[in-house]
């Protein structure tokens, strides 16, 4: 285990450049914002100088009404599609003059983030000066969210695009391809020229991803014009969770800097967010949580790996976690498969070799591992965790990995990009 830890260790050197980290080499050559947090977690284990660096780089882009966009564009190479010309961020009156960035987010994971590396650290008292000096800037994108993506001021918050949700081409987002109709763009893929196409989203898919940002560029990134316009408007359960799992996080960690001056404000939000996701988000027939299409107004039923991350949030009652955990064991655990595939295995719609629509992916393995540990669903954690493990040993740090264990005779079960860097932290943090 020592070598693969150096490895993962090596891993995250590599892919560290001038104060941010890239996710991997070529297919990813910026920061992104949630790679950052869980890549934070990995240094913090054995360098928290550049743990520290990472978030405060991250932060450092954040706009003037605490936005934190999902891609910050630190370099000019054009070895990724869509680069910071066809994003404009500079559209936005608020945006970032220091950085080009995207006008969208992603999974706001930062405030558990802070509250990891502090049970990670071996100098409490150093990590805990230095929360104090970026956690206001966390505070004040949580305020965003809270305010301005929350339309009918429901507790939960809206994504608008389905790079905002971490998980780009998940098949739940096929119903509302299926109510859109983009123009046909003329473009250059770059990721097809790094991995295999078969691994990746289809141009038809990108037409539609383009087409909403357009939208949202027309009315120049406004929150308010995209919550009336965009035909993508989703509540997701991942991110939610995420969300709450920060807050809560926040709430942990002004506390113990004494600061008492917004934990009123946190817990309002926090107890309004866990009541509505329960209350809306959770499908009683399917056993688990699901997304919601807050644009055309229907719940999307399906199970993905992002309807048990809300164990990580502490949302589910243990009656509830209980019926979640049957479901998962029942459609994700039979003993063929890994733990845990990113979408349902008996769906017709289930393809174990592409991206986001049934492959196994390291971070949310990590937060499943966290979540049923904290029930006490020990054994069930620990197949997560050595499942984890396994398919890293057998194939390398790879993007995401089949789901089908008798895929993974020969090592090339791994797919997407290699040398990953949030695979390896997430191991560091697996191992420690
Ligand atoms: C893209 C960087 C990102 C992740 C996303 C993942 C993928 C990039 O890679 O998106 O071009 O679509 O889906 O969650 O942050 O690792």
């Amino acid at each position: 285990m020592k070598a693969l830890q150096e490895r993962a260790q090596t891993v995250l050197n590599n892919n560290f450049k001038e104060g941010f980290s890239i996710p991997c080499a070529k297919l990813y050559p910026f920061q992104w914002f949630w790679d950052s947090g869980l890549i934070a977690i990995g240094f913090a284990h054995f360098d928290m100088q550049k743990a520290e660096q990472e978030i405060e780089t991250l932060l450092d882009a954040q706009w003037e009404n605490g936005f934190i966009p999902h891609i910050i564009f630190h370099t000019d190479t054009d070895t990724y599609f869509p680069g910071p010309d066809f994003h404009r961020s500079d559209l936005h009156p608020q945006s970032s003059k220091k950085y080009k960035s995207t006008g969208m987010t992603q999974p706001p994971v930062t405030g558990f983030v802070l509250e990891e590396m502090y049970r990670i650290s071996k100098d409490k008292v150093a990590t805990l000066k230095y929360i104090e000096t970026v956690i206001d800037k966390v505070y004040d994108n949580h305020n965003y969210f809270f305010t301005k993506r929350d339309p009918q001021n429901e507790g939960l918050v809206y994504i608008y695009h389905n790079w905002e949700s971490g998980t780009d081409n998940s098949p739940i987002w096929d119903d509302i391809w299926d109510t859109m109709d983009p123009p046909e763009y003329t473009f250059e893929r770059r990721d097809t020229t790094h991995v295999d196409a078969a691994e990746r989203p289809s141009k038809r898919e990108y037409d539609h991803y383009l087409y909403i940002i357009d939208i949202a560029k027309e009315h120049n990134y406004s929150d308010e014009k995209i919550a009336e316009l965009s035909p993508f408007l989703v509540q997701d359960p991942l991110f939610n969770a995420i969300l709450i799992k920060s807050n809560q996080s926040l709430i942990n960690l002004y506390e113990l800097l004494g600061d008492y001056s917004k934990v009123e404000q946190l817990k309002q939000w926090q107890n309004k967010s866990v009541k509505a996701f329960n209350d809306k988000l959770f499908d009683e027939e399917l056993g688990a949580y699901i997304h919601y299409d807050l644009r055309n107004e229907k719940p999307l039923r399906y199970l993905s790996s992002s309807s048990f991350a809300p164990l990580y949030a502490n949302i589910p009652s243990k009656e509830r976690a209980d019926v979640m955990v049957k479901v998962m064991m029942e459609k994700f655990g039979g003993d063929q498969q890994y733990l845990c595939a990113s979408f349902d295995p008996t769906s017709e719609r289930f393809n174990p070799k592409k991206y986001w629509r049934g492959p196994v992916w390291i971070n949310l393995n990590w937060m499943l591992f966290k979540g049923l540990k904290q029930y006490g669903f020990s054994e069930i954690a620990e197949r997560v965790k050595q499942d984890t493990i396994e398919i890293i040993e057998k194939n390398g740090f790879y993007e995401y990995f089949d789901s089908r264990k008798e895929m993974h005779k020969d090592g090339t079960a791994g797919y997407g990009g290699n040398d990953f860097s949030w695979s390896a932290a997430l191991l560091i943090d697996l191992l420690n």
